[in-house]
């Protein structure tokens, strides 16, 4: 059994792409510079964009944050978007989610100019790279495929569940494995809240990824021998014995799992840093993809 280390993987694509900063400035050419919208106070939010904001220093992007109070209308937060979209030192944003509930998350993601949309949520990127095209791929699934790619984890031919059917997570993911690519020429079914004998059709899998934010949902029972498990749970559980009182419980019950797999990502360290490090690729990519 191979555990897919995201932590060490992600410090690895940071690397790479610090040295690839260094050939660009030594170029003369302009270094990526990411923005995030932050609106609100939620904690988790907090600490996931300024982990971005950590990242991107380390690889030499150019950062700003915008914090945007939590009262902030869909209006305003529309005509800061619209600032981002024409300020031309920008080469790409994200907009921090989940959004307060009085602002609509689709309007919001629709506002995004396609061509600095490092997170892929734009439906003009969302159809794009459901054709295949160049485009921002949603980090999360990005980060995963990257993982694969980098283990060499064999996808061709096999049967791969996908359980969790979000447009940020399940969907794209589902989308990317059935691709005809490596990693990907997978049979993928793609389960959700409505799946008839999810636990029969998880058994037959070569490859799970489990995407419900249900912790320990995965148990040992539901899992082929040499298989392959991607938990991209990530649901926090109070505990007073951790720095932050908080630690976080996957989708997979890791401890009895594992011993069947082939590959299985563990959580933390898993497909989280993956996921912040695929944002920083796609920044990378954002002078490359002029076109998109
Ligand atoms: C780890 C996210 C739900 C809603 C909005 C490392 C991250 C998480 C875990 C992280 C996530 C989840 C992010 C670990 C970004 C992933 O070591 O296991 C990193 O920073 N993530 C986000 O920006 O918004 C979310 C999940």
């Amino acid at each position: 059994m191979v555990v897919l280390d995201g932590k060490e993987t992600s410090a690895k694509i940071r690397a790479e792409l610090a040295e690839q900063v260094k050939a660009l400035k030594a170029e003369g050419g302009k270094v990526p510079h990411l923005a995030a919208i932050l609106v609100g106070e939620d904690g988790a939010s907090r600490t996931y964009v300024n982990a971005k904001v950590r990242d991107c220093e380390e690889v030499g992007f150019g950062s700003t944050l915008i914090k945007l109070p939590a009262e902030t209308t869909q209006e305003e937060l529309l005509k800061a978007i619209n600032k981002l979209n024409n300020d031309e030192d920008i080469d790409g944003y994200i907009v921090q989610l989940p959004l307060p509930k009085h602002i609509d998350e689709t309007a919001v993601l629709m506002a995004v100019d396609p061509k600095k949309d490092v997170d892929g949520f734009h439906p003009q990127n969302v159809g794009r790279m459901t054709l295949g095209l160049p485009t921002y791929i949603p980090a999360t699934p990005m980060g995963i495929v990257e993982l694969l790619r980098r283990y060499e984890v064999p996808t061709e031919g096999k049967d791969c569940v996908v359980i969790g059917r979000s447009h940020i997570v399940g969907s794209p993911m589902s989308i990317l494995l059935s691709q005809h690519n490596y990693p990907g020429n997978c049979t993928v079914t793609l389960c959700h809240s409505r799946t008839k004998n999810l636990e029969e059709i998880c058994r037959k899998a070569d490859i799970i990824v489990a995407a419900l934010g249900r912790p320990g949902f995965v148990t040992a029972d539901m899992v082929k021998e040499g298989a392959c498990v991607i938990d991209v749970g990530i649901t926090r559980v109070d505990d007073a014995t951790k720095k932050s009182g908080f630690r976080l419980l996957g989708d997979v019950d890791f401890d009895a799992v594992a011993p069947k797999c082939s590959f299985i990502t563990p959580v933390p360290g898993g497909v989280g840093p993956m996921t912040r490090a695929a944002l920083m690729m796609n920044t990378m990519k954002v002078t490359e993809l002029g076109q998109a």
